[in-house]
């Protein structure tokens, strides 16, 4: 696909914060559509990044424990090897919480949550410079 237009740059890779809202798989498919994916954290410099940007409201973010409960893994297959949580979290409340968001409000750092990945959030996308 083209360079899309409003995405902002860290690191030599292009990140996009929606302003609409919508489930964890129709996000994910918003960012591929545009030659990306759901943000993948392998980082604390760049969990800090994003978090200048998601103060306000939870977004997506491309991890998900959806093949096998417990084990979360990265939109890009890998495993997750260290997780900005929040405390307490990532509970997996109601035994329907397989998607994680970045919270508002909380410590900047770990600002993690699991959450039914059917309910309409902001996202974050992630995708090579053009
Ligand atoms: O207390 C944390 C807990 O808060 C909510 O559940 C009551 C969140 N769920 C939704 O917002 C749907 C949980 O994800 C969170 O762990
Ligand atoms: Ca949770």
């Amino acid at each position: 696909p083209p360079c899309p237009e409003g995405w902002q740059e860290f690191q030599s890779r292009l990140y996009f914060f929606s302003k609409e809202k919508d489930t964890w798989s129709e996000s994910r498919q918003y960012c591929k559509d545009r030659g990306g994916d759901l943000v993948t954290i392998k980082s604390t410099e760049k969990q800090v990044f994003l978090n200048g940007f998601m103060k306000r409201n939870h977004f997506w973010i491309g991890l998900s424990d959806r093949g096998t409960e417990g084990t979360w893994k990265w939109v890009d297959g890998t495993a997750l090897t260290k997780g900005y949580w929040k405390r307490g979290e990532p509970n997996d409340a109601d035994s329907a919480e397989d998607c994680a968001t970045s919270e508002p409000e909380t410590t900047p750092l770990n600002n993690w949550n699991d959450m039914p990945c059917g309910v309409n959030r902001h996202w974050v996308c992630e995708r090579s410079v053009c």
